[in-house]
């Protein structure tokens, strides 16, 4: 079995994996297992450019994380990657801030961190890279003079040629992704987004649904739904612990019902409409005065960027609007929380909770409607409602499906979730349970290696260097 490299913004410590999502967990194992290589930024940022990266040996698992200058931190991570590609693969031209400067540092941090990785590799791994930040580190390793297998997993989605033509950036990017032998998707959506623009723009051959050929090589291209640890989700949420359980019951006895939604407070998550179709359904419905609570959890991230401020302010005058007009001295409708929660309190919150709320404008696949699911009581189960804009919805059909930009209907649908009976909650949550537990984080994994270590696809001649 071939070694495995990882290459993401962040390593998660391997020693304290349990502690984090379901996504380190599953890299940490796929890595205990085959060995390798798992390379990222430390989180710092210093003065002056550090001419080494911090190596530590764990098992059979060499850790390597590297930090970068105040000026790559603001024009690659809060510039590039954060105000250029995030907005723009979700579909959010208003608020892209293209700079050539940050164009600039995104090929320079991408070269610099490829220079400190390349020492650790061997002939025969795999290497596998994530995410929009790193979308040209196949072409500065090849430039290097990497020839092993290398895969991409994009997390968010992939934008329609349209949208991505607005990048002055865009074919370099294309290309960039045309230099992996593996390039993953969440849906099938960005997958024939991906199609259609090789298509358009003429640049290499679409030989089937799965095949590219450019430039004398041969890629597979396709989609690889990310899951959770299904198993280890709803353990940790059936471990209630004594200070929810205690909320709980107070909750029980006053006939109350809980909606929950946890997200990063992130714009792309869409929580202003969440919050006025929260406001609508309570406006529409007096009859669930003192009957339901809304609980947000939105810990804060990203907040070197403007657009997270604005969201941020829009959300606490939201908070406090609702809350002015419906709340009583015993009752507070919305509790919103700008503050990470640990995860076990999380999976506890979600199957104490009735309805699930997860309605991001846009959204790769989604781990928190997975999450949601996972946790629920299979016996009295809660009811998820999902945005048909986050990849989750490809496959998560019998959710209650909602259009995120239409809060009527929205309210309509946390109306129905809240009032659903038992026999339809439960044929919903089974259907629901069997499909994230068929296409958990093992499957996803499996499935990519499997595409990854094929004997001699790809294996043509490389582009000149
Ligand atoms: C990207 C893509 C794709 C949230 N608040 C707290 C907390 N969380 C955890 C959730 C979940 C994770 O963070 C968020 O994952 P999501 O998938 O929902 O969203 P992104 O962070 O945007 O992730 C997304 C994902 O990559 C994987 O490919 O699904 O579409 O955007 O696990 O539970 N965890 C803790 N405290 C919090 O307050 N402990």
């Amino acid at each position: 079995m071939s070694r495995l490299v990882i290459l993401s913004n962040r390593v998660a410590d391997l020693r304290k994996t349990s502690q984090s999502g379901g996504l380190a967990v599953g890299l940490a194992d796929a890595l205990r297992q085959r060995g390798g290589v798992w390379f990222g930024w430390d989180g710092e940022t210093l003065r002056t450019q550090p001419r080494e990266a911090t190596v530590e040996q764990i098992g059979n698992v060499r850790m390597i994380s590297a930090a970068m200058t105040v000026e790559d931190y603001m024009d690659y991570y809060v510039g590039y990657a954060n105000s250029v590609l995030w907005p723009l693969f979700h579909y959010r031209l208003d608020l892209v801030d293209f700079k050539a400067s940050y164009f600039d540092a995104y090929q320079r941090v991408n070269a610099h961190f490829a220079g400190l990785v390349a020492p650790y590799l061997e002939e025969k791994d795999l290497i596998w890279v994530h995410d929009y930040h790193f979308i040209p580190m196949a072409n500065a390793l090849r430039r290097l003079g990497s020839r092993q297998r290398m895969g991409f997993f994009l997390h968010i989605p992939f934008p329609p040629p349209d949208l991505l033509a607005a990048s002055p950036n865009h074919r370099f990017l294309v290309e960039c992704l045309l230099d992996y032998d593996v390039l993953g998707f969440q849906t099938t959506t960005d997958t024939i987004n991906f199609r259609h623009y090789l298509e358009e723009w003429g640049i290499g051959e679409v030989v089937d649904d799965r095949t590219i050929r450019f430039n004398g090589r041969t890629i597979t291209l396709d989609r690889y739904p990310i899951g959770i640890d299904v198993d280890a989700f709803s353990q940790m949420a059936s471990e209630v612990p004594e200070d929810v359980r205690i909320d709980a019951s107070r909750r029980a006895q006053l006939g109350r019902r809980q909606i929950i939604g946890v997200d990063r407070l992130d714009y792309s998550k869409g929580l202003p409409d969440r919050f006025q179709a929260f406001g609508r359904l309570l406006a529409q419905h007096p009859e669930l005065e003192k009957q339901v609570t809304f609980l947000q959890i939105a810990p804060p991230t990203r907040e070197d960027v403007n657009a997270y401020g604005d969201i941020r302010a829009e959300l606490e005058g939201l908070t406090g609007s609702i809350n002015g007009r419906f709340s009583d001295f015993n009752w507070t409708p919305l509790r919103y929380i700008h503050r990470p929660v640990p995860r076990e309190t999380l999976a506890a919150l979600f199957r104490v909770s009735h309805v699930g709320l997860v309605t991001p404008l846009r959204d790769g696949m989604n781990l928190v409607a997975k999450e949601f699911i996972a946790a629920q009581d299979e016996e009295d189960p809660g009811v998820l409602v999902l945005s048909q804009f986050a990849g989750a919805a490809e496959d998560l059909e019998e959710a209650l499906i909602v259009n995120p930009y239409d809060t009527d209907t929205m309210a309509e649908a946390i109306h129905r979730a809240l009032t659903m009976p038992l026999t339809e909650r439960l044929a919903r949550h089974g259907a629901l349970l069997a499909r994230i537990a068929q296409q958990d984080t093992h499957a996803w994994l499996a499935a990519f290696l499997a595409d990854l270590e094929v004997e001699g696809a790809g294996a043509g001649p490389r582009r000149p260097q």
